[in-house]
């Protein structure tokens, strides 16, 4: 049985956490997967649904994400990429997830929505494509528990970084300095071992691993991981922290 929330560990206590993109596993073998992931001290799994209609894709469903949180005491951070938020909101709520982040470009309530899940206990995030002005959180920072910078076009893995979302992060982190937000940023898409200095630099928090670091074809998960950790170390020495 998985840990009860209230003992699991504070997904925001270290410096930086790694967020291993589910959807970048080995679907046919994904306890393997997992098992050799919290060796490497992962305590977070980001899970990617789509519903086939805001992103021309759909890698894996509410099913599997009910059947995992019965194997593993990792915080689920759910990235939604769908046009009925309210519905997949609802759905995931209960399924002891952790946070959830909702796309601006798809909330038609986006207010709403964010007190619904906060409603649940469980943190409220909002999801900016690339091409999305960071004006569109700015009158629901005060209900945001995370912001999730789309370093690529949602939809799927091993894509090239849209070059203008690393000017992005740190203009991110600036405009939630100026209000007095001092949230985490996660960023997601093209997480790479190249990639990963420049954003914690730029103030990224919270890195979604997928095909570019955590499962890159080069190393095992471990080994990945410990190179992971290195980038990161580079980016915080940037970052004077
Ligand atoms: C993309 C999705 C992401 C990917 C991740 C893949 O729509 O939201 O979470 O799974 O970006 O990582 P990579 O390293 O293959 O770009
Ligand atoms: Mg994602």
């Amino acid at each position: 049985m998985p840990t009860p929330e209230s003992q699991r560990p504070n997904i925001t206590d270290k410096k930086i956490s790694i967020a291993p993109s589910v959807m970048c596993a080995d679907l046919c073998n994904l306890e393997t997967d997992i098992r050799e992931l919290e060796k490497s001290g992962i305590n977070l799994l980001h899970f990617d649904l789509m519903d086939a209609h805001f992103v021309p894709n759909m890698p894996i469903g509410l099913a599997l994400i009910e059947q995992l949180r019965q194997k593993t005491d990792c915080a689920f951070d759910i990235h939604l990429m769908v046009e009925n938020n309210d519905f997949f909101v609802e759905a995931v709520a209960n399924l002891c997830v952790q946070q959830i982040a909702v796309h601006a470009e798809s909330a038609t309530h986006l207010d709403r929505t964010l007190s619904v899940i906060q409603a649940h206990g469980i943190k409220a995030g909002v999801a900016l494509n690339p091409a999305t002005p960071l004006s569109a959180i700015a009158y629901v920072i005060d209900r945001l528990d995370f912001v999730l910078i789309m370093t690529v076009n949602p939809g799927f893995a091993g894509q090239k970084l849209v070059p203008s979302t690393l000017q992005k992060i740190s203009d991110c982190r600036s405009f939630l300095n100026e209000r007095g937000a001092h949230l985490p940023i996660e960023v997601d898409g093209n997480v790479s071992f190249e990639n990963i200095p420049k954003m914690v630099a730029a103030g990224a928090d919270i890195l979604v691993g997928g095909t570019s670091s955590v499962f890159h074809k080069s190393g095992s998960h471990a080994e990945n991981i410990q190179q992971i950790h290195q980038a990161i170390s580079l980016g915080l020495t940037e970052r004077g922290m």
